[in-house]
């Protein structure tokens, strides 16, 4: 029997994708709005939509969907439509987009702590040079802001290094080797023992803006580069650029990597590409694998129809 079509919203193309899910959901129709915009016949037979930013209110005009999946781990994208219908949401939680996002923020902090940037630079210009100090991973505490499914995997791909380790989040956690931290109350005590930074928060209304020079001013300056580094992957919007730029000038920053921007593509005439001690990716931290995505969204789906709960679900009032 022919189950119920997957209305697709991404912007991939190839035919390795669209292979990735007929392999994970064969009995599944697929329309693909890369493809062009199905006929309303068959846009009322959508049970479910995977998407990436989906156009606002189009959502709302598909009659019988029933289940809405992000393409991405965030979901600030789907949940910014004002028209979007109250149905359950399934954000992307999966062990390649964890691994992948580990091995960046791994490869971030240590390519501050050990001057990669600067070496980059000599070695343009065939210079041997060596850069004191060269401090030890145990000299310094890296704190985690967002310590949900990526924040806790970062931690746990940080702690064999050596560095001290820190986490704050909205509700208590706990983790052996980790100093937690949550909540308003506990926000200054973490930012106080907090060498390097790593933001993976949600975009919500409560995180907008939030990594600001204020936030900044509060971070350690005991460290042994004298001034923190940060570092954020989790959205743009919970940055403010120019307080970003204006602390690098006047050296209340050591360092910087960004993978997500307040607008993207980060515009070419944004200050922030022009710093050696910044490091720019294309908000590419950890994409989302087609066939990872496909077999998450085909085991979410075969628990819906099964009458199991699904999992991974975004709690809109909370905006995550
Ligand atoms: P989770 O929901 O698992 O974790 C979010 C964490 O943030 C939780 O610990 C949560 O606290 C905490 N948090 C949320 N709001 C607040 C707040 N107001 N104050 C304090 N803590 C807060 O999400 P993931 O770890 O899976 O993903 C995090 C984000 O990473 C995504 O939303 C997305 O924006 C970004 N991302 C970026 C990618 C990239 O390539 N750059 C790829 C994938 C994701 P609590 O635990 O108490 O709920
Ligand atoms: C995500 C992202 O949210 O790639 O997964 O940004």
């Amino acid at each position: 029997m022919t189950k119920s079509p997957i209305l697709l919203n991404i912007k991939w193309d190839g035919l390795a994708k669209k292979a990735a899910f007929e392999k994970a959901l064969p009995d599944h129709p697929f329309y693909n709005l890369a493809d062009g915009m199905p006929s309303t016949e068959e846009l009322a037979e959508v049970k479910y939509a995977v998407v990436w930013k989906p156009e606002h209110g189009f959502l709302a005009t598909l009659p019988n969907l029933e289940v809405i999946f992000s393409l991405g781990a965030g979901v600030d994208h789907v949940l910014e439509d004002k028209q979007l219908p109250d149905l359950p949401i399934v954000r992307f939680v999966d062990a390649n987009l964890t691994g992948r996002m580990v091995e960046w923020v791994v490869l971030q902090v240590l390519m501050h702590l050990r001057h990669q940037r600067k070496y980059d630079s000599f070695q343009r210009i065939n210079q041997w040079n060596e850069i004191f100090p060269q401090p030890s991973a145990d000299q310094l505490t890296v704190g985690i802001m967002g310590f949900g499914e990526l924040g806790q995997a970062a931690a746990k791909g940080l702690l064999p290094l050596g560095f001290n380790l820190c986490g704050w989040s909205r509700s208590e956690k706990s983790m052996d080797g980790v100093g937690c931290f949550h909540g308003e109350d506990g926000l200054e005590s973490f930012l106080a023992r907090t060498d390097i930074l790593v933001s993976l928060l949600p975009y919500t209304p409560a995180t907008h803006g939030i990594l600001n020079r204020n936030l900044i001013e509060k971070l350690s300056r005991g460290g042994p580069f004298g001034a923190p580094v940060l570092i954020n992957a989790g959205r743009g919007g919970s940055q403010v650029e120019t307080d970003i730029i204006a602390c690098l000038k006047e050296g209340l920053l050591h360092g910087v990597s960004l993978d997500v921007f307040e607008t993207e593509p980060l515009p070419k005439e944004s200050p922030l590409w022009s710093f050696e001690n910044v490091i720019i990716t294309p908000h590419m931290a950890a994409v989302s694998d087609p066939a990872a995505l496909a077999e998450h969204v085909a085991t979410q789906v075969n628990r819906y129809e099964a009458g199991e709960e699904l999992e991974y679900l975004v709690d809109r009032a909370r905006g995550y």
